[in-house]
């Protein structure tokens, strides 16, 4: 369903500035024209830059050494203002952030009104930055009292994820432009129910069922919750879409591997609230070229270039992702998330470019593109990969904490509304 290929890091590029700014300067300068009022955005989530996230499962995971330490992470808690200050600098309209529930309720029925204060500076600061709001309510962390429940693989659980939704509606809804209420439910049901490599590190699939399923009901139910308090209010889930093909076009039984993957992987979740969403956040990341052998489905002849997670890329499947979206449900798409790990960012601009002028082509086509969010604004805490993985658009020095900002970010410059 999800494949997320071993890290092999080329750690020893990172330091070489001075080749890239020179390959920087070689990349062409066109113009990008985008739809007035288009977001260009970057995305990021709580646990990957707040740092001291101390009460939920992951903080709590990573003291028992199974998965990397966040630590400090990019100590975005206290340096938003530059982070947003930065964001404006390059170029953009829009930030997608993530709200941490371990913050706002620390512990069961007790939230935590300075944390509830401090997210209220956060989204005046992007106000402030004409920076439009999108905001995910759940990025993969729960709060560790609701972790030793049995997070959302337990039923009971979601009425507590209805009520924090609720709250932030009440508190916070007026500085909200967009809402995401969970990111990626089968890449997070993938990875800790089925894969055990992230908490609570289960192999159980009866488990993986019941916590996608009751996902979805989460979803619906804190849908309608905030709509109760903010009817107007724009809500979604972050989608983790995957664009698969036949590795033999004419082959019946690839096909058929296509069909499977693409309703198990793509849609299953999205037509369980499809009567729940005013628009379709599509994260795009991953495209498979599938074969069935006698082992099973295989991918296969993936080419296209890789990026230090090895992972290969292919600008033409948003395209296709974007177009099936509208086909099938008819709604606005915000691209959520797109990015890439590469730390020489030599690659960097160019998959922007692609992908942008591949939404570009959507829209020309009929679908009704909003926007696109690049993960990610900094370098971060990608998750069991750690601190090796280089998304950002700025660099982080994690020792000093010092931002600089890639030269790739000026790719930004180059995009022009057309009216
Ligand atoms: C995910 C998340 C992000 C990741 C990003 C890069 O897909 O796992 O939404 O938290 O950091 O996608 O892998």
């Amino acid at each position: 369903m999800y494949n997320r290929p071993s890290t092999k890091m080329r750690r020893f590029f990172d330091a070489k500035y001075s080749i890239i700014n020179a390959r920087m300067t070689e990349q062409k300068q066109t113009i990008i024209r985008l739809p007035k009022g288009f977001l260009i955005g970057a995305a990021s989530s709580s646990h990957q830059v707040e740092g001291n996230n101390i009460h939920n499962d992951w903080w709590h995971q990573e003291q028992l050494g199974r998965v990397p330490k966040s630590g400090l992470a990019t100590d975005h808690w206290n340096r938003f203002e530059e982070d947003f200050d930065i964001a404006k600098q390059i170029g953009l309209n829009a930030m997608r952030i993530s709200i941490e529930w371990s913050r706002i309720e620390p512990t069961e029925g007790k939230f935590d009104v300075a944390a509830i204060a401090h997210y209220k500076r956060v989204l005046e600061s992007l106000r402030k930055h004409g920076l439009t709001r999108m905001v995910t309510l759940f990025h993969f962390t729960l709060p560790q009292w609701v972790a030793e429940k049995d997070g959302f693989a337990n039923s009971s659980n979601i009425q507590y994820f209805v009520r924090y939704a609720k709250l932030i509606a009440e508190e916070l809804g007026e500085e909200i432009e967009l809402w995401n209420t969970i990111n990626e439910p089968e890449v997070f049901t993938y990875m800790s129910s089925l894969a055990g490599k992230w908490p609570p590190f289960a192999k159980n699939p009866l488990r993986g069922f019941k916590q996608f399923r009751n996902l979805a009901k989460a979803h619906k139910l804190a849908y309608h919750a905030i709509k109760k308090v903010l009817p107007n209010a724009q809500i979604s889930i972050a989608k983790n879409n995957v664009y698969n093909e036949a590795y033999r076009k004419n082959n019946a039984l690839d096909k058929m591997a296509v069909w499977f993957q693409d309703w198990s992987g793509n849609y299953w979740f999205l037509n369980m609230i499809k009567n729940e969403m005013d628009f379709i956040g599509l994260n795009y990341y991953f495209y498979h070229s599938l074969g069935v052998g006698l082992n099973g489905i295989k991918q296969k002849n993936l080419t296209g270039p890789k990026s230090d997670m090895g992972w290969r890329t292919y600008p033409k499947g948003i395209y296709h992702l974007i177009m099936e979206l509208h086909k099938r449900y008819g709604k606005p798409v915000y691209i959520t998330e797109n990015g890439i790990a590469n730390a020489r960012d030599d690659m960097r601009q160019d998959f922007i470019r692609q992908h942008l002028e591949w939404c570009n082509k959507a829209i020309t086509d009929g679908a009704d593109v909003k926007g696109y969010f690049y993960w990610s604004l900094t370098d971060n805490y990608e998750w069991s990969d750690g601190y090796d993985p280089k998304f950002g658009l700025v660099e982080i020095n994690y020792e000093t904490q010092k931002r600089t900002i890639r030269p790739s970010a000026e790719i930004f410059k180059q995009i022009k509304s057309s009216s």
